[in-house]
């Protein structure tokens, strides 16, 4: 029998009125992307914007989603209701997957019961730069039906990890002791994102001297992070997240993070770079595609084979090229 299809804004209200179900949908709809994605957007836009937006990365294996896991405990027992977005940009099979069965399991949430927490894995499904795209948006839809904080979870610490957290209201970067991390985490570019450090694992031998490493490396630094201008050192917390050690000073200093945002007006420049960066994106996304579409163009064809046959330079191609992609095709919607 054929479920009947719901259209988007019905999905919308029924997810905001706490169907874990409607929201799952929109959550697919938004890794697609596309126009339904656009309309997602356009429909949350004004429900968004109270979320505390929080970044967590960190090589491979040095127990983030154990810390996550912890939080989401602690925050659903401290009354608040937080969602994760679990972010793998290669695999659409992600330890995310797996942790949000864990939790649900852990929490007993039924589907028709008002959901506390809501974890959700996403990938890129081959699209590459799909991330850039759909993250923002499942963030501002998580926001939008009321989800407080939004943790992003990213599986490694490449570049594009970097950027998704770095672009967080507050980001997170844990470490381990013994796999020379601080060292890896400068090279990555992570001490200038970093808001808050956790040396995890803090039940290993070696911790101490990943804190001291880092210590010295912000010191050398001379501070950098997002915040050093404001005179803001990230802290660094010692943490056993597998039997629980040190959370509540790793919320507690993300929390004193967010006031210091607050205090110093740079919430809001953290939101700007974060619609700034997004729209980039967006952009970049568009314009590839018009590049493609202009390629396959009776006209843009024309010039594509003349460049071809080396009968006109790559470059005169590619300026006529130019003003097939420049066409006003589109109206621009008001
Ligand atoms: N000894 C120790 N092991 C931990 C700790 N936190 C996590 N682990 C273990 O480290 C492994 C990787 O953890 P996981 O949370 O999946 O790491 P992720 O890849 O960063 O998400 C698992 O076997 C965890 O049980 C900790 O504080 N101490
Ligand atoms: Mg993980």
């Amino acid at each position: 029998m054929a479920r009947a299809i719901r259209p988007i804004p019905e999905l919308y209200e029924a997810a905001r009125a706490g169907e874990r179900r409607a929201l799952g949908r929109l959550l697919t709809k938004v890794e697609r992307g596309g126009d339904e994605a656009d309309r997602i957007s356009e429909l949350a836009h004004p429900d968004a914007g109270r979320a505390h937006i929080v970044g967590i990365t960190g090589a491979p294996g040095a127990g983030k989603s154990t810390l996550v896991s912890r939080l989401v405990s602690d925050l659903v027992t401290g009354g608040k209701r937080p969602a994760v977005l679990a972010v793998d940009p290669s695999s659409p099979l992600t330890g995310g997957a797996i942790l949000g069965d864990r939790i649900r399991i852990d929490e007993g949430n039924d589907p028709g019961e008002a959901p506390s927490s809501f974890i959700r894995s996403m990938a890129t499904r081959g699209h590459s730069g799909g991330l850039a795209l759909a993250v923002p948006l499942a963030v501002r839809l998580f926001d939008a039906v009321g989800y407080d904080p939004v943790i992003i979870e990213t599986v490694g610490v490449g570049q594009v990890e970097v950027d998704v957290v770095g672009a967080a209201d507050t980001a997170v970067v844990v470490m381990t002791p013994g796999m020379g991390d601080a060292v890896q985490a400068n090279k990555a570019g992570l001490l200038e994102v970093a808001d808050v450090f956790v040396v995890n694992k803090a039940d290993r031998p070696g911790a101490l001297d990943v804190r001291r490493d880092l210590d010295l490396m912000l010191d050398l630094s001379h501070m950098t992070g997002q915040e050093s201008d404001t005179g803001y050192r990230p802290p660094i917390v010692m943490a056993s997240a597998l039997n629980g050690d040190g959370n509540d000073e790793v919320w507690a200093a993300v929390d004193a993070h967010l006031a210091h945002l607050d205090e110093t007006g740079s919430r809001q420049a953290r939101r700007q770079h974060r619609i700034r960066t997004e729209v980039r994106a967006r952009l970049e996304q568009a314009m590839a595609r018009a590049a493609d579409d202009a390629m396959n163009a009776p006209d843009g064809a024309t010039w594509l084979g003349q460049a071809e046959r080396a009968e006109i330079a790559p470059t005169q191609a590619t300026q006529h090229l130019l003003h097939v992609l420049l066409q006003p095709t589109k109206e621009v919607p008001s």
